[in-house]
């Protein structure tokens, strides 16, 4: 289908088609590319093609690695071109497996199989946005108005190396601050799809939810259900629940934690069953916030033991989770790809993961990742998917309050919290242990802050009484110059090697050690 944009084009549209082409008066200025998945980016960006994302291992854990290579601006369901005036011309899917791309003056838009309903708007931004999150709401469902719970999360002051020791003297030492759940992150697994206690936790799960139940609070628990490892007992056993390719090889879920991962499928029925089982057992265990983790695994391309549209079968796998978990559960989607996940999550991770550093040199302008962890990446992204908070509760990623332990400054952290607080999703990892009274006073206020903000234009905000202003994390790191375009070369080619992949992990996890050991 065929839509000339003129001054006489509606404010708002719906159509249906497999694919539109939307012409409009003159190429635009910039155009709103929306990534596919919680880690992918979010972005304004002028029309020039971004260099691709390295290394390519990773396209895709971060990616829609189908479209990782496209040269034209592009966009997974939804992208916008603003024009000379400042008003802008949305496209948008109401329905899942679609994709959008600029060519010149032409923005078009396609479903990867069938045809489905398309939003069409032209006006300013403030007025595109909601009006798209609003059609697709009907659609897919809105978020809860209560609020989203107050969260201590293990990741990114202890990550891999909790045990029960470690984890308790934490909990003891948060004390009365007022959190709603603790949350404990990736390490507990025997392996990634063996779903039980590992030697570092004796007493079992169950012990750890009391233990945590005992201090007043709800009991959260990651996993990440839709892939495992190639060494996992899982994988051995059930190898007929995986997705594969068109030449009978198992589909990559990525390379992760030292070790390549495969993706389950959501529609064979017996994998179905061990899913819903696995969110009963977590249950039964005592955890009643879930933390389900690269979730994009069920979302990719490849073969599947009941043919249908790959976010479709994404979508069956997550109901089949939900419904097993219980309405009452809360549910955090992470690694998601965003439109199939609404309605069935309670909230979205919508940007990569933040960490104790405010952008690596090496990740943001040699490899040009926006998707690696980082809370200028965090930021960026998070920020230009605030749109999406009528639909769903949007975690922005924890907020650090500690000087110990990270590399950011005191309004590095500030932006953190302020996000945190327009987001209306309020999470930490930081330790007790490294807190100092004032930092452990910043974090309880923070806690029960009653969350009111104020958009003042751009990407600036007040929040409670203060100004934020999120602009420094917004453009994009400048492109490599003639000798970075060689360190590129050679970071993005080392990046690409497993073995150097498995030697910065366990760099990485031996400088940790010595700082948790002190704990
Ligand atoms: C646990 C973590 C934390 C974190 C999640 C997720 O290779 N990658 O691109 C990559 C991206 C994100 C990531 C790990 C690896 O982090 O977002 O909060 O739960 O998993 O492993």
């Amino acid at each position: 289908m065929d839509i000339l944009i003129t001054d006489s084009t509606p404010a708002s549209q719906t159509v249906s088609a497999s694919r539109v082409t939307l012409n409009l008066p003159r190429p635009p200025r910039a155009f709103y590319r929306h990534g596919w998945q919680s880690w992918s980016l979010a972005a304004w960006t002028d029309l020039s093609p971004l260099p691709i994302q390295k290394p390519d291992i990773f396209h895709v854990l971060q990616t829609d690695a189908a479209y990782a290579r496209e040269p034209l601006p592009h966009g997974s369901w939804v992208g916008a071109a603003e024009m000379d005036d400042g008003r802008i011309v949305l496209l948008g899917a109401l329905g899942m497996d679609a994709h959008v791309r600029l060519d010149g003056s032409q923005l078009e838009g396609w479903y990867e199989s069938g045809e489905g309903e398309w939003f069409i708007h032209f006006g300013v931004e403030q007025n595109a946005f909601p009006a798209y999150a609003q059609a697709l709401g009907e659609r897919f469902g809105f978020a809860a108005a209560r609020p989203a719970p107050r969260i201590w999360c293990s990741w990114y002051s202890l990550y891999t190396l909790i045990d029960e020791p470690t984890l308790h003297k934490v909990f003891d030492g948060l004390g009365d601050l007022p959190f709603d759940v603790l949350q404990v992150d990736d390490g507990w697994q025997v392996s990634l799809g063996d779903w039980e206690a590992n030697e570092k936790f004796p007493a079992g799960m169950a012990a750890l939810a009391d233990k945590i139940k005992s201090t007043g609070r709800k009991a959260g628990l990651w996993l990440a259900p839709l892939l495992a490892a190639k060494s996992s007992r899982l994988f051995r056993e059930h190898p007929d629940w995986f997705l594969k390719d068109e030449a009978g090889k198992f589909v990559s879920a990525g390379f992760n934690w030292g070790e390549w991962t495969y993706a389950l499928d959501t529609t064979h029925p017996a994998a179905q069953e061990w899913l819903a089982a696995l969110m009963k057992q977590v249950r039964a265990w005592g955890f009643d916030y879930l933390k389900l983790d690269f979730l994009y695994a069920g979302a990719l391309r490849g073969k599947r033991h009941t043919e249908m549209p790959r976010e479709a079968a994404y979508r069956l796998g997550l109901k089949i989770m939900r419904e097993a978990m219980g309405a009452d559960a809360y549910f955090l989607a992470c690694g998601a790809p965003i439109v199939p996940s609404l309605g069935l999550c309670d909230a979205l991770r919508v940007g990569p993961d933040v960490a104790g550093e405010w952008e690596s040199h090496r990740d943001a302008v040699l490899l040009q990742n926006p998707a690696t962890p980082g809370a200028r990446n965090a930021i960026r992204t998070t920020v230009n998917r605030l749109w999406l908070s009528p639909l769903v509760q949007t975690d922005p990623d924890v907020a650090y309050f500690a000087a110990k332990g990270n590399s950011l400054t005191v309004e590095q952290r500030l932006l953190l919290q302020g996000l945190a607080l327009v987001c209306g999703f309020k999470a930490t990892s930081d330790l007790p242990q490294w807190m100092t009274p004032a930092e452990r006073e910043s974090l309880r206020a923070f806690l029960e802050d009653t969350n009111e903000y104020r958009p003042e234009g751009g990407y600036r905000y007040r929040v409670a009484s203060r100004r934020v202003d999120f602009t420094p994390a917004i453009e994009l790191p400048p492109r490599p110059n003639k000798l970075e375009s060689i360190q590129r070369t050679i970071f993005a080619a080392l990046g690409n090697q497993p073995w150097a992949l498995r030697l910065l992990d366990w760099m990485g996890k031996r400088s940790l050690k010595k700082t948790v050991q002190r704990l």
